[in-house]
C-alpha cells in the first residue's frame, strides 16, 4: 500500500472552505494523490448520518481512482463503510483495541513521534506511522510544536521497512526535507485543499519527489 512514494491528502468538509468538497476530492484524485483520509474535524464538522454519507460519497470516489479511503480516528464509522484503512493519534483509542476491532483486513495508521511511540504502534500492527508536525501547522488546533525531520530520521533507522508518512506544514517546496529523511509519503491538508489550481498543486507535490523532479 506504501511501495511508491505517497501523496496522502487528508480532508473534512471544513478545510474545503468555500470550495465543494467532493469536488475538490475528485480534484485531487484526478491530480494524481495516492491515498485519501477523512478527517472530519472543526467547526462545522458533520455528524451522524450526513457524516456516514460523505464518508460513502469519498470512498465511492476513491475507489473509481484505485485510491486506499482511510478514516480518522472513528472506528466506527470506518468499519460502517468499510474503509481500508483507519487512521488513529495518541489521545485517540488505545492502537491495540483498534487492531482487534478492525482485524487485518484493514491499514492501520498510528500517529507517533519518537521510536518509543513508534515501537509501542508496531507492536499493535500498525501498517504505517504519520510523524509531524514537521513544520508549523494552521490546520490542527492542538498540533505540537514544530519538530523537523530529526524523529522520522531515528525511527526510520530503528525500522527500515516501515513506511513513515511525513504531516504538518508540508508545501511543494519544503517537502524535500521530508523525503531525505527516508519517509515513504508526505501528508497534505492546507497545501492541497486550498490550492488555487488543486492539480497544479499535486503536480508541483510530485516534483518533489527526489528522482521525480522536473526543471
Ligand atoms: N496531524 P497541514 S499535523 C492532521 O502532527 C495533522 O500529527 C498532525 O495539515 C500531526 O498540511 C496535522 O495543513 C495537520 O499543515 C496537517
Amino acid at each position: 500500500m506504501f511501495d511508491n512514494p505517497a501523496i496522502y491528502f487528508l480532508m473534512g468538509t471544513p478545510n474545503a472552505g468555500t470550495k465543494d468538497p467532493l469536488a475538490l476530492l475528485e480534484q485531487a484524485l484526478e491530480g494524481g494523490i495516492t491515498h485519501f483520509q477523512l478527517r472530519e474535524k472543526g467547526e462545522g464538522a458533520l455528524s451522524g448520518s450526513a457524516l456516514e454519507d460523505f464518508a460513502a460519497a469519498c470512498k465511492k470516489l476513491c475507489k473509481a481512482y484505485d485510491v486506499p479511503f482511510f478514516v480518522n480516528d472513528d472506528v466506527d464509522l470506518a468499519c460502517t463503510v468499510e474503509a481500508d484503512g483507519i487512521h488513529i493519534g495518541q489521545e485517540d483509542m488505545d492502537c491495540g483495541a483498534v487492531r482487534k476491532r478492525i482485524g487485518y483486513s484493514m491499514a492501520l495508521g498510528v500517529s507517533v513521534h519518537s521510536v518509543k511511540e513508534a515501537n509501542q504502534a508496531l507492536s499493535c500492527g500498525a501498517t504505517y506511522l504519520g510523524m509531524g508536525p514537521v513544520y508549523g501547522t494552521r490546520s490542527k488546533a492542538d498540533a505540537k510544536p514544530a519538530a523537523g525531520v530529526s524523529e522520522i530520521r531515528k525511527v526510520k533507522a530503528q525500522y527500515p521497512h516501515v513506511p513513515i508518512i511525513g504531516i504538518g506544514g508540508i508545501e511543494p517546496h519544503n517537502a524535500d526535507a521530508v523525503w531525505q529523511a527516508g519517509a515513504s509519503g508526505i501528508a497534505v491538508i492546507s497545501s492541497i485543499a486550498e490550492a488555487d489550481d488543486v492539480m497544479g498543486q499535486i503536480q508541483r507535490f510530485q516534483g518533489s519527489i527526489p528522482g521525480r523532479r522536473v526543471g
